[in-house]
């Protein structure tokens, strides 16, 4: 039964999309959809043109990533999915928001100093105001609730900070959004260097299992995985086992069961078994959605009718708000 609960989350757009992303965000996602009143979910292209892209490229990726949210099971009837850039109170709410916003946080925000590292050539404003547009994205819709990954957590908190500075200024007009960040798969890591999360710019290319990969592909990368030295090899969670850590939590997702329950179910078992067991049951997890997407992704007008449709609702959701804002802040003409 849907509750009261409004859910917003936000997703780049590229054909790359990890088992980090399906665990910790996407399966979420579906989860939220039947739940949310409704579930609002916006596929960054905005965002994408923050760091150095290629313009063609970007529409078509995000049409690879709304076959992959489809394929995973969301239904576009029963959620609000829809194109970022189709939406232009994000962007104008992102301005509004930047004059309650404080610079020397953005400064320090862990994701703009790491992009910022990584950038070859320009570090945009853009890159820097990323967490202002992203606050927008919530609060333009009111949500209560933000499905993300662990490393969206700072992001969260500076988007409740600017909501809460907005409300003491000018009235309580925004809600105050709360993260939901999965107990298990809230940061799956890099196979190879389990140190790291996975990631789509930062990981290796062997570590990094994609929703797309064929099943050969993902028992592959699986039974690479690099393990520890304990002797003897235990499979259980712990310090100094960040590697076995993550497939047994890995799997716990894959099962929807307690990382105990896998530590128990392979109590006896061999690193190498216990790494191929691992890689099948997710190679099975997945080809489904590989196969579904195949058929979406080869559709671009439904795909783009369906971005369509969700835009529109989610207009008619976000105008609310930015006559509200508008209003309060002395903004356009009389009466917002
Ligand atoms: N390793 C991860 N484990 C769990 N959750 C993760 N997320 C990302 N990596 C992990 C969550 O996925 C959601 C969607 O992310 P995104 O597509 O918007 O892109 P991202 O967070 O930028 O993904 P990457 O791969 O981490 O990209 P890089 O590192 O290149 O910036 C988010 O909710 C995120 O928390």
């Amino acid at each position: 039964m849907r509750g009261i609960v409004r859910i917003f989350s936000g997703i780049q757009p590229t054909g790359r999309k990890h088992l980090g992303n399906y665990i910790g965000a996407i399966t979420q996602y579906v989860a939220g959809q039947d739940r949310g009143n409704p579930a609002i979910y916006c596929i960054v292209d905005l965002h994408a043109t923050t760091v150095a892209y290629d313009p063609a490229e970007l529409r078509e990726r995000v049409l690879d990533t709304t076959a992959i949210l489809i394929a995973a099971g969301l239904d576009p009837d029963r959620c609000v999915l829809f194109r970022q850039g189709d939406v232009a109170e994000h962007t104008e709410l992102c301005w509004l928001l930047s004059s309650v916003t404080e610079l020397g946080r953005l400064n320090r925000m862990h994701q703009f100093r790491d992009k910022s590292v990584a950038q070859r050539e320009l570090v945009s404003a853009g890159l820097l105001m990323y967490p202002v547009l992203q606050a927008a994205d919530v609060l333009v819709y009111r949500a209560h609730e933000v499905p993300v990954g662990e490393d969206q957590r700072e992001h969260l908190e500076l988007m409740r900070d600017v909501a809460e500075r907005f409300n003491a200024r000018y009235g309580d007009l925004l809600v105050v959004p709360k993260h939901r960040i999965p107990e298990v798969g809230a940061r799956v890591r890099d196979l190879q260097e389990p140190e790291r999360k996975m990631s789509t710019t930062g990981g290796t290319p062997q570590g990094t299992v994609l929703v797309l990969d064929e099943p050969n592909v993902v028992l592959k990368k699986f039974k690479r995985a690099v393990t520890d030295s304990e002797d003897p090899p235990t499979i259980r969670r712990g310090a100094g086992k960040a590697g076995i850590t993550n497939l047994i939590e890995i799997l716990a997702s894959v099962r929807g069961s307690e990382p105990a329950d896998v530590e128990r179910d392979f109590a006896n078992a061999r690193y190498g078994d216990f790494k191929v067991a691992v890689g099948e049951e997710v190679a099975a997890w997945l080809a489904p959605v590989r196969e579904r997407y195949e058929a979406l992704r080869a559709d671009e007008d439904a795909l783009e009718g369906a971005l369509a449709a969700g835009a529109g609702k989610a207009r008619a959701l976000a105008s609310e708000t930015l006559r509200d804002v508008r209003r309060a802040m002395g903004v356009g003409p009389p009466g917002g």
